[in-house]
């Protein structure tokens, strides 16, 4: 394409994503948006490149979409970054999805700081490599007076067994003492599950085709929207994230009413 043409297409097409974003802004942005983020694998196998260059390549796009998240004024990002399945996967891929985090806080968290961003994590901590564990609690201690957007890694999450635990955990309370059954209900339960703070989420994304939740926030994700794309990964841009909010957005106005 003449360059000329292509420089005249990028700065409408940034001005096309300028002017919904402020649209967006007018109208109810949802407090809490929940991503699986899927497809990165698919992305590189069609390109005959290994899995792990669709991971990074994914993570890049993380950093693209919590920018634009903090821009819409969502709350809580919540990204699915690994399962509690996950582990099945062949070792050298586990091994490089275990340096994601270090990568990604060591190029990014000085951004995240300046932009008033908190890191947390949903997860089974205890079962990650002391180095990726290391460096998220890290993050984690660095922003936690942060007051902007939440960042929220759920790794090495899986939702049966946050519910089976916080189950576990109320018996034992109950039996304790500290917790009578007759005043236990959702709310109370609700602080017994890996997500106790966070609002339950508004919107539910996932891409690269797959129709179900794959055990990611049961509980949490009883009211939640969903919104689906064919979309791989690490093909998402800040486009597709506006779209989803757009959908949402027009979802609220027809069926959200009195
Ligand atoms: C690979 C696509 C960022 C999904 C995104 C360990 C699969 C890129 C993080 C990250 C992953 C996690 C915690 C944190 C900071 C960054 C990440 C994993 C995979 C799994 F505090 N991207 N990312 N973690 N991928």
């Amino acid at each position: 394409m003449l360059n000329k043409l292509k420089l005249w297409k990028d700065k409408n097409h940034s001005s096309n994503l300028r002017e919904r974003i402020i649209a967006i802004r007018n109208q109810q942005v949802p407090s809490h948006v929940a991503i699986i983020m899927d497809g990165n694998g698919r992305w590189a196998k069609k390109r005959a490149l290994p899995r792990i260059a669709g991971h990074h390549e994914g993570m890049k796009v993380v950093r693209k979409i919590t920018k634009l998240a903090n821009e819409l004024g969502i709350n809580t990002l919540t990204l699915y970054a690994f399962s509690t399945e996950n582990w099945k996967r062949p070792k050298n891929e586990v091994d490089y999805l275990m340096k994601l985090p270090e990568e990604f806080l060591g190029t990014f968290l000085p951004e995240l700081i300046d932009e008033n961003v908190q890191v947390k994590m949903i997860g089974y901590k205890d079962k990650l490599p002391e180095h990726t564990r290391r460096s998220i609690e890290k993050a984690m201690n660095e922003t936690q007076n942060n007051t902007g957007l939440i960042l929220n890694f759920a790794l090495n999450y899986g939702s049966r067994a946050e519910i089976l635990e916080a189950v576990k955990r109320t018996v034992t309370d109950c039996k304790s003492g500290i917790m009578d059954i007759n005043e236990l209900n959702e709310d109370l339960f609700s602080n017994y599950l890996m997500t106790k703070g966070l609002e339950d989420p508004d919107l539910l994304i996932r891409t690269s085709g797959e129709i179900r939740l794959s055990n990611f926030m049961l509980w949490q994700l009883a009211y939640t929207e969903f919104w689906f794309t064919d979309v791989l990964w690490p093909d998402f841009e800040e486009k597709h994230l506006l779209e989803a909010i757009e959908v949402f957005q027009n979802r609220q106005r027809r069926f959200g009413g009195v």
